[in-house]
């Protein structure tokens, strides 16, 4: 499968470790990483995304948010890339438009781990030089299907991704082609992972690795919830991971930003909270060391 990825990295260090399971499974799934797009603001996120990429050995382009959010904080993207200095990254919207114009069509799987600005603002973008086919067609013939980490299904309550950018995650859920499938605040929630990357006092254990050093900044040590993770990990092992889905519906997001699901003719399924949050913890923790001396196949 080819793989588009958009993350509101910086904030929360779970965007990071996604990044960690994203490339231990590249090898393992036979896909391609197109592209990496940013929904946290500035030219933090894309260096980071980048020096990331470039610690698993992956050189693919990396698209910036150039409008603003409110909602984010920068907690590690600025800290980890004080030595980079690259800047003028392109937009978000024409790194995707770039990269689902030259892939074969249907077979784009679209993972979305932050606010969907991005998203929404690939929808509505119009023909170009990079394609002569608008947004929502270019994604019509070129997706597969698509992961979103959004939502929180088990109690209908409004959450941050969705809350982010509302407006947008309305025509998302809306008009985005063909399948979504939304990992809900509950299927990461009890998964906790990140751990691996400390000793039991809390040390630093692999003090090179960017992902580690995100944990360390954001979390201190210790683990931290796995929403993204467990959304890549979905995405790219949805048949054995061991996820059970929902039936096909719509989701509709009201004016707070719930996403609300409801079981009629339509194109979006959501995830059900995990049966064996252990096995994914473990799972995750593993593919989390892929790349280190304590990787174990
Ligand atoms: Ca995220």
């Amino acid at each position: 499968m080819n793989i588009l990825i958009d993350t509101d990295i910086g904030c929360d260090c779970d965007d990071a470790g996604a990044f960690a399971v994203l490339h231990a499974l590249l090898p393992k799934t036979e896909s391609r990483l197109l592209a990496v797009t940013c929904s946290s603001p500035g030219e933090a996120p894309p260096r980071l995304a980048e020096s990331i990429n470039r610690f698993y050995g992956v050189d693919v382009p990396v698209g910036c948010m150039t409008a603003e959010l409110e909602s984010f904080t920068d907690v590690y993207a600025a800290r980890l890339t004080e030595n980079e200095s690259r800047t003028g990254y392109p937009t978000a919207v024409s790194v995707m438009r770039r990269a689902l114009s030259v892939a074969p069509e249907h077979s784009v799987v679209f993972i979305g781990i932050g606010g969907q600005s991005n998203m929404a603002g690939l929808m509505r973008s119009p023909p170009d030089d990079i394609d002569i086919l608008g947004g929502a067609e270019l994604l019509k013939s070129r997706l597969a299907y698509t992961v979103v980490m959004g939502g929180r299904f088990a109690d209908d309550t409004p959450e941050w991704n969705i809350v982010s950018d509302i407006a947008a995650a309305r025509v998302v859920a809306e008009e985005w082609p063909g399948e979504i499938i939304y990992c809900g605040h509950e299927v990461g929630e009890n998964v906790m992972t990140g751990g691996v990357f400390f000793s039991p006092e809390g040390e630093l254990l692999l003090p090179e690795h960017p992902v580690a050093q995100a944990y360390y900044i954001h979390s201190g040590g210790l683990p931290r919830y796995s929403w993204d993770p467990v959304t890549v990990l979905a995405a790219m092992m949805p048949d054995t991971c061991g996820l059970v889905m929902s039936k096909s519906g719509i989701v509709e997001i009201d004016d707070n930003g719930a996403a609300l699901f409801r079981e009629v003719k339509g194109t979006r399924r959501y995830i059900y909270p995990p049966e064996n949050p252990r096995w994914l913890e473990n799972e995750i923790n593993r593919l989390m060391l892929y790349n280190t001396k304590f990787f174990r196949r």
